[in-house]
């Protein structure tokens, strides 16, 4: 242990503590832009400074370790002199137009601003605006960067995928799309997890909310809102609720008070993924296709968007279904459009989603007796949803439960558990489990999938006895993770039959679209939330949601069937 003084206190940490890690064991905190815990302790925005007795200069916290007998003041006038220096140096090359700004409210460099109570800028401000398509779902501002290279670091490192670079050097450094490029043309797969580690505005989804507001005002359109499993885990954050004030039926009743006709549940098609996606998967199985295994999970987008630029070669082994997202689309336009007696030309479509690669997933196309147009018109993520409702003046004590509308109102806690990593994995391996066996297994049979991160290299695996078939499966989050799976599987080092991956570290409780807490990742308890719900479900398998049931009895047929195909299965290829 090291032995040294913060603010006058002693203090005890194991050798190779960071100073700021360090003054937090006993409630000091030190104001950092850049700092993200084990990936970027560059001291890059250098708000971190702390005085150390006997040094002349001031030193970074972030990445200058604890020494013995060191005594450390991180908030001095020495230090605050300084670090307000920093900042207003900052602030003159950023675009400080708070009130405009999409991260108002929730902006570290405004927190730190504020809290060193500047109030005017003794320097020019000189910031630049660069060019970028507004059609693309990721926007980035290029004169809210701070250059604290957080973006670089979580897509290199956690998402191995390099879109960020450095870009010129000196006082004229700053962040871009690698290699001078586009961002349409880099391998960027929409994870949005840039967006949810920037610690000001310079990076952010595509506002779709207006669309959502035009078509709520369009005489004569149905408007059909569905709300993904993730969503519920987050949106109560932002709302000042506990995870069991917020609940998904106060979703519902918000989305009923702007206006949306149908409100349903995600999880419902998500148990419709299961049905399609275990049956395709035993079928591939029993078939012995080994040229087709593993058989990989096809509902995260970003994930198939990083196959499609990456390992085009993988591409037949993805599922064929569709996304719940994509098969809720087909099913309101086609099902649901016939039931309530409407063209499906006057509905309009609603996602609610934690994620930003939705938004480029709904540009789909169904094709469906004499319907051409998309299954899902607008997505919108949780942060939409909630600036919506404070738009709307919708306030949280206003709330209450309703229930979904019916037909398509039913929803398993299997498919529940899709938002979390290995949720997908796990309400397959039921409902495998049920047709093999022919009878259920216990719904907690298989909770070994659900702890991928706890695994050293991220990839969690398993080989289950189902009867008298041993099935080896893997489960993993983060594009990184998943690159070192596809690289074992290419090698011959790893064989798997059933692969789940997600691109967002934890699933889509993690995902690019949720609420932001800065410094604290929050898909682990977001995933329990899930897990919890699952577990008081009173149905806990997707082969006995019975919208689900009545669905193919009245109209879809058999899974895999025919018309199955037709609406609820695609091809990945570009
Ligand atoms: Fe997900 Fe989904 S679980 S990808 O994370 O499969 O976005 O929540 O909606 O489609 O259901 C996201 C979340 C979904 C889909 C579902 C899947
Ligand atoms: Fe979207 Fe979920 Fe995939 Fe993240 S893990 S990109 S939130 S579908």
């Amino acid at each position: 242990m090291v032995n040294l003084t913060i603010n006058n206190q002693p203090v005890s940490v194991p050798e190779g503590t960071t100073l700021m890690e360090a003054a937090k064991e006993i409630g000091v905190h030190v104001p950092s832009l850049c700092y993200l815990k084990d990936l970027n302790e560059i001291a890059a925005c250098r708000v971190c400074v702390v005085e150390l007795e006997g040094s002349e200069k001031l030193i970074t916290s972030c990445n200058n370790v604890a020494q013995e007998g060191m005594v450390i003041h991180t908030n001095s006038p020495k230090v605050r002199a300084n670090r307000r220096n920093t900042v207003e140096l900052i602030l003159s090359q950023h675009d400080a137009r708070c009130a405009i700004c999409s991260k108002s409210r929730n902006c570290l460099l405004q927190d730190v601003a504020n809290d060193l109570g500047i109030q005017g800028l003794p320097y020019e401000q000189h910031y630049e605006k660069r060019p970028w398509n507004k059609k693309f779902p990721l926007i980035r501002d290029s004169a809210k960067c701070i250059k604290c290279m957080r973006c670089i670091q979580i897509c290199d490192k956690v998402q191995s995928l390099g879109v960020w670079d450095v870009e010129s050097t000196g006082s004229r450094t700053t962040v871009n799309v690698a290699n001078h490029g586009n961002i349409e043309d880099a391998n960027c797969s929409l994870c949005g997890q840039c967006i949810t580690h920037c610690p000001v505005g310079a990076l952010f989804e595509r506002n779709d909310s207006p669309k959502v507001w035009d078509a709520l005002g369009v005489p004569n359109q149905i408007t059909v809102a569905q709300i993904a499993p993730a969503v519920r885990t987050a949106w109560g954050e932002e709302m000042g609720l506990s995870p069991d004030e917020a609940t998904v039926g106060k979703i519902a009743h918000a989305l009923k008070k702007m206006g949306v006709d149908y409100v349903f549940d995600t999880t419902f098609s998500a148990d419709l993924t299961i049905m399609e996606e275990a049956t395709e998967f035993l079928q591939r199985f029993t078939a012995g296709e080994l040229d087709k295994r593993p058989m990989f999970t096809s509902c995260c987008p970003a994930w198939v968007r990083f196959l499609q630029s990456e390992f085009p070669h993988f591409l037949p082994q993805l599922s064929t279904a569709k996304s719940p997202q994509q098969m809720f689309g087909a099913v309101t336009k086609s099902y649901f459009a016939e039931k309530i007696g409407v063209n499906p030309e006057n509905i309009h479509c609603i996602s609610v989603m934690p994620c930003v690669a939705k938004k480029d997933e709904c540009n789909k196309d169904l094709y469906y007796k004499e319907f051409a147009g998309k299954e899902v018109d607008t997505v919108i993520t949780t942060r939409e949803l909630v600036a919506m409702m404070r738009s709307e003046s919708i306030h949280k004590d206003n709330l209450h439960d309703i229930p979904f509308d019916t037909i398509l109102e039913d929803a398993s806690g299997a498919g529940v558990i899709f938002g979390t990593t290995g949720g997908v994995m796990e309400a397959a391996l039921r409902t495998a489990y049920a047709t093999i066996m022919g009878r259920n297994p216990s719904p907690d049979d298989f909770a070994m999938v659900r702890n991928s991160a706890k695994e050293e290299n991220g990839i969690l695996s398993a080989n289950l006895q189902i009867g008298a078939h041993t099935v080896n499966i893997a489960v993993t989050s983060g594009l990184a993770h998943a690159r070192t799976l596809l690289k074992q599987i290419e090698d011959g080092t790893a064989h798997y039959h059933f692969v789940e991956v997600m691109a967002c570290p934890g699933g889509c409780v993690g995902g690019g679209g949720q609420p932001v807490r800065h410094g604290e990742e929050l898909a682990p308890q977001r995933g329990q939330t899930l897990y919890a719900l699952d577990g008081d479900a009173p149905v806990r398998f997707s082969h006995e949601n019975k919208d689900v049931q009545a669905l193919y009895a009245d109209f879809m047929g058999e899974p895999c069937g025919h018309l199955a195909h037709q609406l609820l299965h695609t091809s990945h290829q570009k």
